[in-house]
């Protein structure tokens, strides 16, 4: 009958319950690997509990011996899992002395390194730093006030087109972006020391721009500044010489053109012969008296020249990278081959 047999059908799978319950508590509370020894074989072995039940299916009416067949073999099945699951934990945290291997070789612990964009950055600020230069570093989270108004870019300035800005959302500011370029460091370090002054700045820039092969919308800068008395364009012209020379090798060919930039005068950009082909890897100049002005200098006194470049460009042409994003991708495949 439909009704007798439901209540059976709960009475034994209450059993198999029951001995699921007390075969978990009775696992959960082994703490060593003899121990896990004894509830295999109390619950799983050949006299074990577990098998005394499917033993006892024999004496029930077929429908139930079904039912209650499948849970017993269902919850063997889980017991099992769980079972090796505590042996695998136990051995795993206990590393009783006596039970290593020695025999066994050694396994070389995998390292991480450091990012092929740090890499370059390193690189080129060492060759700096062995000129002369210091190396600094700013926010880049910015105020416009520094990203542009100090660098003879007012909000009028059809210069800011140059720049594609992401701008903070600030509830009581309007005037903070992620800085465009490491030319704000300029005045930072302007306003806050005299001179003679020789930095280097690396660090990330972002451009609200799209992306493509040569392009990303964040990427490094290493950033130039001498101011002294005397400075000409000779000298720079000198630094980015020996710069190439160090980075690229002792005959590489550069060449410079006249570029604008609001805040040099005059403005270069540098190429570098590659593969038959010039290719432009900064832009650069003669510091403009009204910057000079702008951070308190005294600009009949002093001047200078500064230049900005993109180390992953130059990562690109000597390892020939076809497209900047990879830089970003987080891709081991790329990252480990550097
Ligand atoms: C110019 C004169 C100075 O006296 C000092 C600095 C400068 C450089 C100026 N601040 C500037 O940002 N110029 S730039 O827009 O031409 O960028 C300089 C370099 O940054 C580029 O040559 C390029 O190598 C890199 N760059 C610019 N936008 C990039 C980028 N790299 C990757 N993705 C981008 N979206």
């Amino acid at each position: 009958m439909p009704e007798s047999r439901e209540t059976q059908d709960t009475q034994t799978s209450e059993t198999v319950e029951e001995l699921k319950l007390a075969a978990v508590a009775a696992l959960d509370s082994a703490e060593s690997e003899e121990q896990l020894e004894i509830w295999r074989v109390d619950f799983m072995g050949r006299k074990g509990r577990l098998t005394g039940l499917l033993r006892g299916l024999g004496g029930l009416e077929i429908d139930e011996r079904k039912i209650v067949g499948a849970a017993a073999n269902r919850l063997r099945g889980e017991l099992e899992v769980l079972f090796e699951g505590r042996v695998s934990q136990s051995r795993s945290t206990q590393t009783p002395v006596g039970s290593i291997d020695i025999t066994l070789p050694g396994r070389k612990p995998s390292l991480g390194g450091l990012h092929p964009s740090t890499q370059v950055v390193r690189e080129i600020t060492q060759a700096f730093n062995e000129m002369g230069f210091q190396t600094v570093e700013g926010p880049e989270v910015e105020l416009e006030k520094y990203n542009f108004d100090m660098l003879n870019i007012p909000a009028s300035h059809p210069a800011r087109d140059m720049f594609d800005t992401f701008w903070v959302d600030s509830d009581t500011h309007d005037d903070i972006l992620l800085r465009t370029h490491t030319s704000p460091m300029q005045a930072r370090v302007m306003e806050s020391n005299d001179p003679p002054i020789r930095v280097v700045v690396p660090g990330k820039c972002y451009r609200y721009e799209s992306t493509d092969a040569t392009h990303e919308w964040q990427f490094n800068q290493i950033e130039g500044l001498a101011v002294d008395e005397g400075i000409t364009f000779a000298d720079l012209k000198g630094t980015l010489y020996e710069f190439a020379r160090r980075i690229f090798g002792p005959s590489q060919k550069v060449r410079f053109r006249c570029d604008y930039f609001p805040f040099v005068e005059p403005g270069v950009d540098m190429s570098i012969e590659w593969k038959g082909d010039w290719l432009e890897i900064m832009g650069a100049g003669m510091v403009h008296p009204k910057v000079l002005e702008n951070a308190g200098y005294d600009s009949t006194k002093y001047t200078g020249f500064a230049f900005g470049m993109g180390p992953e460009r130059i990562s690109m042409l000597r390892n020939e990278i076809a497209d900047i994003r990879h830089f970003f991708a987080n891709d081991l495949r790329f990252l480990t081959q550097f």
